[in-house]
């Protein structure tokens, strides 16, 4: 993410990883205030084998577009609800990078980073039975969470 303020937002991507046990990291990664961490992180993301990086940004796309501009590693894009246009910024610059370097982009806020975890599990999910099976409980536990009717006051 690409500040501590993020975080209240990101937690919910940690929180989808954490119920699929699925290993990950947690670091804040800014841009424009810690160039030369992107560009390390970046750099070394392949080698150290990262399966996809969840990069969540308020305002602008510089993180997760340069980020993918630095790496083959897929890369998802969560905006981050920003306090001056509430994350459209966010979301329109994310998801509009330039044709070459594809930022997936989820929806604004704590529901896109879930999803963003989510997606990611699910494309690991291919090559991996037990998280497919893990996947594929969690979802089961997430439809019989749903009442058939509402509760009423
Ligand atoms: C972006 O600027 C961050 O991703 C954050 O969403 C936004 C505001 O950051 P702070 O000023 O709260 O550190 O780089």
């Amino acid at each position: 993410m690409g500040s501590q303020s993020d975080w209240p937002t990101m937690q919910a991507a940690a929180a989808v990883l954490d119920a699929l046990a699925v290993p990950h990291e947690v670091k804040i990664v800014s841009a424009h205030r810690t160039p030369d961490r992107l560009f390390a992180y970046a750099e070394a993301a392949r080698e150290r084998g990262l399966a996809a990086i969840i990069a969540g940004a308020g305002g602008a796309a510089h993180l997760p577009g340069m980020l993918a501009a630095k790496t083959p590693v897929p890369v998802l894009g969560v905006p981050v609800q920003s306090k001056a246009l509430s994350g459209l910024d966010s979301l329109l610059s994310i998801v509009q990078m330039p044709k070459g370097i594809p930022v997936a982009t989820f929806a604004i806020g704590a529901a896109g980073a879930a999803n963003a975890a989510l997606f990611a599990c699910a494309q690991l999910a291919a090559g991996d039975p037990a998280l497919a099976e893990r996947l594929d409980r969690w979802r089961r536990t997430q439809t019989e969470a749903v009442a058939e009717e509402p509760e009423i006051d």
